[in-house]
């Protein structure tokens, strides 16, 4: 795994835990997202990772929303285009597994359970292996999260017994400070990265809430890449709320290349993640 030149600045705009009476600002339409993206593409994202709502703005994985939205963000912007298959922790395993019908370049792929906050994330192992054996066989890249050491073992496990994924390289991001999971500290993910199987090609970390900047420094000063957004945190800064996720792309573009690891264009993610290109 070499270290990476460039940055990919990964975008988690809205996820399934926040509603969007608490905060307006949450993108939750399929216009909302797609403004998002642009936006987000234009302050220096290459990959999107996506999670949908209903309209009444409750998360949901409905096919045909799913599939809108991936082609909705498809025909506005380059972005590598990711759907969640975590969904919300209160969605059926059956239902996540339906994730890749709407035929995104990309997916989450996280590799265990973990507590998350007062409910549990529910992820089994023979969820884990179907739903890489889906990825492989419908083409999709698998983004491997992690959101504990127990995390990096099973991967290595499922990589060592199910091949690689589509495309042949193995990015994994490394989700640190949900409560129940990591803690979100340096130490922590400086941990998890000595446990990363051989086949890992490229890594990214996600600092959730306070520990975004500690995490994004940590990660840039050791050749990762970055995943920001309000999926994973809410404050710019302490009492100044996110008034656009475009404001966390800036900031993380902007640390990038002050590290002289400037945001990597989509072509460049596209080619380090080895997607298929599904533009027509
Ligand atoms: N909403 C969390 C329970 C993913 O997108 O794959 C799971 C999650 C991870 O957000
Ligand atoms: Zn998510």
């Amino acid at each position: 795994m070499s270290n990476a030149a460039a940055t990919m600045v990964t975008v988690a705009p809205t996820g399934a835990e926040t509603s969007k009476d608490d905060v307006p600002a949450l993108p939750t339409t399929l216009d909302e997202l797609v403004e998002t993206a642009v936006r987000c593409e234009r302050a220096g994202a290459a990959l999107i990772h996506l999670h949908v709502r209903d309209a009444e703005h409750r998360p949901t994985l409905d096919r045909a929303l799913l599939r809108e939205t991936v082609v909705a963000v498809r025909e506005s912007t380059d972005l590598v285009v990711q759907l969640s298959t975590g969904g919300s922790v209160h969605d059926p395993l059956d239902t996540r597994l339906t994730v890749l019908d709407a035929e995104p370049d990309s997916c989450s792929l996280t590799c265990g359970t973990t507590n998350f906050g007062d409910e549990v994330f529910l992820n089994p192992w023979p969820f884990i292996v179907e739903l890489y054996q889906q990825t492989q066989a419908r083409e999709v890249v698998p983004e491997f999260e992690l959101f504990d050491l127990g995390h990096v073992h099973a991967l290595r496990r499922l990589l060592d017994e199910h091949g690689l994924p589509f495309g042949g390289r193995v990015h994994v991001d490394v989700v640190l400070g949900v409560p129940g999971g990591m803690p979100g500290t340096p130490a922590a993910l400086l941990g998890a990265l000595a446990m990363l199987p051989p086949q890992v090609t490229s890594w990214s970390a996600t600092g959730v809430g306070r520990a975004h900047l500690p995490v994004a420094a940590t990660a840039l000063a050791t050749g990762g890449h970055l995943r920001v957004g309000m999926e994973d945190n809410l404050l710019l800064a302490r009492s100044r709320p996110v008034r656009h996720n475009d404001e966390l792309v800036v900031r993380a573009a902007e640390l990038a290349t002050l590290l002289q690891r400037p945001p990597m264009s989509t072509a460049a993610a596209r080619e380090m993640l080895g997607v298929r290109d599904r533009r027509s």
